[in-house]
Formats: structure tokens, sequence, C-alpha cells
């Protein structure tokens, strides 16, 4: 067991288009422990914050625009390898060039409606989880099924 964490955010087109479950559902059957999650719609001194390193990139504007477009769901995942799995559960930043059976592979076309973040380290998944969520939003527990999913 380890208790990892990542940053998973399901963006505005990711809610408005109904993806909630079936983004969520591909984490759960993994076996991660969904330990925070609430709906946010975040302002953008937040947005600014979390894509720090992407302010000077041409599409930045159109980045924060999409972001603030409508709510984002907020969710942090703990597990063995959690953030590398993430990222690759998500797929490749374009979609077009992620692989069916990945969530962007699956359910997105565009760069720029891409439908989920994923963090893409352990020290940026410390950094975005204090970003975005308080200490007391996120909990501590311990599944009854763990015996089933780590040895
Ligand atoms: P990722 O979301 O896979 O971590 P990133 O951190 O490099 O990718 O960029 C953050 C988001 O910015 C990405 O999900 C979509 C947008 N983006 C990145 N590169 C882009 C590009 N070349 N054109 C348009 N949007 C881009
Ligand atoms: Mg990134």
């Amino acid at each position: 067991m380890s208790n990892e964490r990542t940053f998973i955010a399901i963006k505005p087109d990711g809610v408005q288009r109904g993806l909630i479950s079936s983004i969520l559902s591909r984490f759960e059957n993994r076996g991660y422990k969904l330990v925070g999650i609430k709906l946010v719609t975040p302002t953008e001194s937040l947005l600014r914050e979390h894509y720090n390193d992407l302010q000077s990139k041409p599409f930045f504007p159109s980045l924060l625009s999409y972001m603030l477009s409508g709510p984002i769901l907020a969710t942090v995942w703990e597990g063995k390898d959690v953030v590398k799995q993430g990222r690759a559960i998500l797929g490749a930043t374009n979609p077009l060039q992620s692989a069916p059976g990945t969530i962007r592979g699956d359910f997105a076309i565009e760069t720029g409606r891409n439908v989920a973040h994923g963090s893409d380290s352990v020290e940026s998944a410390n950094k975005e989880i204090a970003l975005w969520f308080k200490k007391e939003e996120l909990v501590e527990y311990k599944p009854s099924l763990f015996g089933w999913i780590y040895e």
C-alpha cells in the first residue's frame, strides 16, 4: 500500500458532457482510493497559480477561459504509483495522440477540450492538492477490500 496522492480534475467540458461518473469509475475500478472530491467554480487567480508554468504560452488565454467556463470536479486519489498511473489513465495531452482506452483517447478530440487534468509529478501533485483542497477536506480511511487490491 502507498499513500502517494494525485490531483485529478474533470474540466468544464467533462462536467457539462456528463462524463463525471465515466471518468471517476476508471480510477475506482483500477483500485485507487478517493480521498477528496468537490465541485468548484475556480477563481482566475487559482487557475493562474495552477497553470503557473504555462502563463507565457500563446494558448494560455484560451486555456484560462476554457477552465473558467463552468464548474470543475476536483478530486484527490491515493495509492501505489498513482501520479504516473493517473497520467497513463488520462492519456496524452493531445487527445488525437491518446490511445483508445485512455480517458482522453475515448472521450476527447481537441487539446483545448481534453476533459480532464492529472498532476504530472509527485511534487506538482502535492502543490495542486494544497492549492485546491483544505487539509480537512481530505479524508483518511482504509477500504475493507484493500486486501484484494494490494498483496
Ligand atoms: P497536461 O494537461 O497533459 O498536463 P500541460 O500541463 O502541458 O498538459 O498543459 C495543460 C493544458 O493546457 C492542457 O491540458 C491543454 C492546454 N494545452 C497544452 N498544450 C497546448 C497546446 N499546444 N495548444 C493548446 N492548448 C494546450
Ligand atoms: Mg500538466
